[in-house]
């Protein structure tokens, strides 16, 4: 078999841990030495032991692995962080040869590692291919921002809602079953106070995953919240970005934080501080509006439904205008029902 092969089934390894690693990357590895696979393995959870060190405890021997190659499909770390130094147990085990997917992003790694495996004599490969494992991860280590995606369902007149402040269902079971998909796929959601107000969504995956994404929702004056909405009724992080001080006694999972102003930017650099690698925008318009004039999206995911609304209806993006267009380039469209889906990705 060739490296490119090998690595193919540390990449199929890697996506095992899907959903499961939260803002760590998906990482899978093989170990290979006189043309067998001794053993493969990959990171499982947030916080457990990353893909290197998973395939070595399911060698029979930690010995086998001196004069192996080992196939991974990020670089190794060289950090201690919630588990110790990958490229250490590498170099200690007496590996011969390390093949790379991609170098990792993190500054805390960033070739480090393989400088240390070249200093100890083991050679190096990159193989550069395994970049589609991680984009927000990567996204988010080479921009300092999380990847942004700007999802609506719209008419075939590009409204939202039949009136503004009234809830439109357009789309059928099969959008909504693909919405869940694209909020799994996120670290961060978030709204705006009349799509809270109108829609009074509870913002949740309802297949209940170990790492629900951070709701984050925009509202001008937090006062006095409704703790009866539906969002406030469900478990998990929820962040609400305002300019008044909360006055109530909220639970733990509610966390309040007052600015001036919370303009698209100032909301960004504070997911980019909790280390958020994706959100996904969920409406309304107003906010949409404002992510666009501040040239923060670089994905478009827009469902549109069957129908006509006609004169009366908000359209999907409405409020200060940009002076040029944006432009995208199609990724994909696909049937949902009887809606369309189509995916769309920034292009400068
Ligand atoms: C993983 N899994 O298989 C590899 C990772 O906090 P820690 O100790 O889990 O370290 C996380 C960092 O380790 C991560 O950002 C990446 O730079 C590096 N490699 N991480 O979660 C793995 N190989
Ligand atoms: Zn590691």
């Amino acid at each position: 078999m060739t490296d490119q092969q090998y690595l193919e089934i540390a990449i199929n390894q890697a996506k095992k841990g899907l959903g499961q690693t939260w803002q760590n990357p998906l990482v899978g590895a093989v170990i290979v030495k006189n043309g067998q696979i001794l053993a493969k393995g990959y990171h499982h959870r947030f916080g457990e032991n990353h893909a290197e060190i998973d395939a070595i405890s399911h060698l029979k021997n930690e010995k086998e692995g001196t004069g192996a190659t080992i196939y991974v499909t990020l670089e190794p770390c060289s950090h201690q962080g919630k588990t110790p130094p990958c490229v250490n147990k590498i170099i200690e085990l007496g590996f011969k040869r390390v093949v790379i997917g991609q170098i990792d992003p993190n500054p805390l790694v960033a070739g480090k590692s393989v400088e240390r495996l070249k200093q100890h004599n083991i050679q190096v490969t990159n193989l550069d291919n395994s970049e589609s494992l991680n984009l927000a991860y990567n996204f988010y280590f080479q921009n300092q921002r999380p990847l942004i995606t700007l999802k609506y369902a719209m008419s075939l007149d590009g409204k939202i809602n039949q009136k503004d402040g009234y809830r439109t269902m357009l789309t059928g079971k099969d959008t909504f079953q693909d919405t869940q998909k694209l909020r799994q796929m996120n670290q961060a959601i978030l709204i705006g106070e009349n799509t809270l107000k109108v829609d009074d969504p509870k913002l949740t995956i309802r297949s209940n995953p170990a790492f629900p994404p951070f709701r984050i929702v925009l509202i001008h004056n937090a006062q006095k919240l409704d703790l009866q909405q539906a969002i406030f009724q469900s478990k998990g992080p929820i962040y609400i970005l305002t300019n008044h001080k909360n006055e109530q006694v909220l639970p733990e999972n509610i966390h309040v934080l007052v600015d001036e102003v919370w303009t698209p930017r100032k909301i960004i650099d504070f997911l980019t501080q909790q280390g958020i690698q994706s959100l996904l925008i969920e409406g309304g318009s107003h906010i949409h509006a404002n992510f666009v004039k501040s040239n923060l999206v670089d994905n478009l995911i827009v469902y549109i439904a069957p129908k006509l609304i006609g004169g009366t209806g908000l359209p999907s993006i409405w409020g200060p205008g940009i002076s040029e267009m944006m432009n995208f380039e199609l990724k994909q469209i696909t049937p949902l029902g009887s809606d369309i889906k189509i995916s769309a990705k920034r292009v400068y």
